[in-house]
């Protein structure tokens, strides 16, 4: 079905700008954007239907390109415990931290799993998410890891959004392998990456480089074993300190990496030669109380393009909007409207291999956009989440009003 889209303005987001088109015209067919360009321009189409946005700004639908958003339990305890001045790591050493959610998502069924995290994602499309990624890292096991992406798998089947599943088995040391961290790296390179690549849950791999987790050594492992099985990479990276992971991650042409606050110079220079997208989660940052910023500054130098996510996660980023994190990302780190927007679409995109089919609008693009009715798409980064009224369309057909 040809639908055209008029009384709008675009933002399309190409090459990141805002690329704005004033009264604009929007054709898609086959799930796919089939033109789009000023409305004076439009040669007379047959569509099937027209659809008034009634002068809203259209942008690229919203990408979530970073999230952990299915595991079992939650951490609001922990939450109470910080304020009292107990640290993460502290937490952590004593079997808390990402441990606790271990043994709670262990101890969930797919089915339990499915149900907490579909409300949560569903929460994220509220603010006009059409694609989200997801991450496993909270198994440790090969069922238990297998069970978190089959839960991803199955949200994209039942809900009207993309997910990417990345495998972060390299998350944490799983207690039954304590002390053993080079015995649990094996264990992922030579049992759980294969079997989980070949059962087809896995489109991206990714680990925490950080000395409460994993380190550089152990990391490459994985990502030798991700290029093995013909698999992009991802890494956590100089969230509480600097190993120098984001520049281990460029030289294996990773696609993202992620958090960053603690990198160098060298390693923004590294990730911009490679192409590797900088995802900063500001939500992180927030909740920990963080005091180091990004190097934005170098970040821009170096022409890297910066995404923004929300990290959804019950440790450390319990986010429910990424609208806020545009705000926080503004607010924190210092990013422009446009950069935070760029960062929610196109170089989210990127940062999960699909900048080619999706995160802008242009003639051959998947047809995900929203419709927001707006003054201006500053308003995105300005309101400190909400619900702002909007129409969200996903390969073409409108999914909410
Ligand atoms: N960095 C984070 O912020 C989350 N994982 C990671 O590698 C924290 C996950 C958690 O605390 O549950
Ligand atoms: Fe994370």
């Amino acid at each position: 079905m040809r639908t055209l889209w008029q009384h709008c303005h675009v933002a399309t987001m190409v090459d990141g700008r805002y690329s704005i088109i004033e009264d604009a015209a929007i054709v898609t067919s086959g799930g796919v954007i089939e033109w789009l360009g000023p409305r004076s321009e439009m040669r007379p189409v047959e569509a099937q239907r027209t659809v008034d946005l009634g002068n809203a700004w259209v942008t690229p639908g919203m990408i979530d390109c970073h999230t952990h958003a299915v595991f079992g339990g939650n951490r609001s305890g922990e939450f109470e415990q910080r304020l009292q001045g107990v640290g993460y790591a502290e937490i952590a050493a004593q079997g808390g931290g990402i441990a606790s959610t271990v043994r709670a998502t262990r101890a969930a069924s797919e089915d339990e799993l499915f149900a907490s995290a579909r409300e949560r994602v569903q929460a994220l499309m509220r603010d006009g998410v059409t694609t989200i990624e997801i991450k496993s890292g909270y198994g440790l096991d090969l069922a238990n890891e297998r069970k978190m992406l089959r839960v991803a798998r199955r949200l994209a089947d039942e809900l009207p959004v993309a997910v990417r599943a990345t495998c972060l088995a390299a998350h944490a040391l799983p207690p039954e392998y304590a002390g053993r961290a080079d015995d649990y790296i094996a264990h992922i390179c030579d049992q759980m990456l294969p079997a989980l690549a070949a059962e087809g849950l896995v489109d991206a791999v990714d680990a925490f480089c950080e000395h409460l987790a994993f380190s550089p050594a152990q990391v490459e492992q994985v990502f030798i074993t991700a290029r093995e099985l013909g698999l992009p990479v991802k890494l956590h990276a100089e969230q509480l300190s600097s190993l120098h992971g984001s520049s281990l991650a460029a030289r294996y042409q990773a696609l993202s990496a992620d958090h960053l606050e603690f990198m160098t110079e060298e390693d923004a220079m590294a990730m911009g030669e490679a192409g590797t997208v900088a995802v900063l989660l500001p939500g992180a940052f927030y909740f920990l109380r963080e005091t180091q910023l990004p190097p934005m500054d170098a970040l821009r130098r170096h022409g890297v393009r910066i995404a923004l996510a929300s990290d959804l996660n019950p440790g450390t980023s319990p986010g429910l909007s990424l609208r806020l994190m545009l705000n926080m990302g503004c607010t924190l780190f210092r990013m422009t409207p446009e950069e935070a927007l760029a960062g929610v679409t196109i170089h989210a995109a990127t940062a999960l291999g699909m900048g080619d089919t999706h995160g802008s609008l242009e003639v051959g693009k998947v047809a995900d956009f929203v419709a927001w009715q707006i003054e201006r798409p500053a308003d995105l980064a300005y309101w400190l989440g909400g619900d702002l009224p909007k129409r969200v369309v996903r390969k073409g057909h409108e999914i909410s009003h």
